[in-house]
């Protein structure tokens, strides 16, 4: 256990996690069916640097936040897998620029993930969780879920959206880090959407705000602000390491105590901040 301050943890985040997205080179000839379909060039390449970006977790404390003009203002807004804006725009507000979605979410017939509105007209980015020691090609024989399909049959109908996915390594980069600082053994699974959505905005943009995923005195076992569905898991985790992602964002946050309280809100700057 080596416990970094913010700085250095900003740091290491900056230079041991390597947030890149997947190219065709990177995998087998055999993939080519499928890999033919990824972006030429990297997310960062397209996207270039934001300056203020929101990050939206489907907390079921924000129910209720009226944060949704808040989280609108900022130059980018990421939210997660299928949380909504219809409906819940006073809370959540409605624009979205990137979408983190997990592979479940593409692959599980119930998503309805080529038809579904929700998925479009924004920047999607996809992870599916790989062994700690796995290579990409290691992955590639034997993803969580089959995403190949369904990814090579959303690129054909929706040729111009950004569609990217992240290198595998990317989430046990993050991982050990999260281990690192965490006061006991974490749980060997990979970090949750909430935490890599939070690095990658803090990759792309110069200070980024966060919405409940440190939760506000609004906290609730209600999982979802969408859904009346309650498990405590959510929000502390059970697969996910959750508790130990959120106290390693807590220590980087250059907000007040007060903002955390009332917005559930962590402000975290970019890590262009780390110099080098
Ligand atoms: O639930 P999920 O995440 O989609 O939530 C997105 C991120 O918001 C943060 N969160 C959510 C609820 C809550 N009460 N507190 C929170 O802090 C978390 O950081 C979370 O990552 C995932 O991480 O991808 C996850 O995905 C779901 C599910 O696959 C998708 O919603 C698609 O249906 C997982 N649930 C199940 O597999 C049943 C969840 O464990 C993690």
């Amino acid at each position: 256990n080596q416990q970094h301050n913010p700085h250095e943890l900003l740091c290491q985040l900056k230079h041991r996690v390597n947030l890149t997205t997947l190219k065709s080179s990177d995998l087998p000839d055999s993939a080519r069916f499928w890999s033919q379909y990824l972006p030429n060039k990297d997310i960062h390449e397209v996207v270039g640097k934001l300056r203020q970006c929101a990050v939206v977790s489907s907390a079921g404390s924000l129910k209720g936040s009226r944060l949704g003009q808040e989280i609108d203002s900022h130059d980018a807004v990421l939210r997660f897998n299928a949380a909504p804006t219809k409906e819940f725009e006073i809370d959540v507000g409605s624009k979205t620029t990137f979408r983190l979605i997990n592979s479940q979410v593409v692959t599980r017939v119930d998503h309805h993930f080529l038809e579904n509105r929700i998925y479009k007209d924004m920047i999607l980015i996809m992870w599916d969780p790989a062994p700690y020691d796995a290579d990409i090609y290691q992955w590639y024989k034997k993803p969580e879920f089959k995403f190949f399909e369904p990814y090579r049959k959303y690129r054909i109908a929706n040729p111009k959206q950004p569609f990217y996915i992240l290198k595998p390594q990317t989430l046990w980069q993050l991982w050990n880090i999260i281990q690192e600082n965490s006061p006991e053994l974490i749980q060997p699974n990979p970090p949750s959407s909430g935490s890599i959505g939070i690095l990658l905005m803090m990759n792309i943009c110069d200070e980024v705000n966060v919405y409940e995923f440190l939760p506000s005195l609004r906290r609730t076992d209600r999982c979802y602000y969408f859904k009346p569905y309650f498990d405590s898991a959510c929000t502390f985790g059970a697969y996910h390491p959750l508790i130990y992602e959120k106290n390693v964002f807590k220590k980087l946050n250059l907000g007040t105590k007060e903002d955390v309280y009332k917005k559930g809100k962590v402000t975290l700057s970019g890590l262009r901040q780390c110099l080098p």
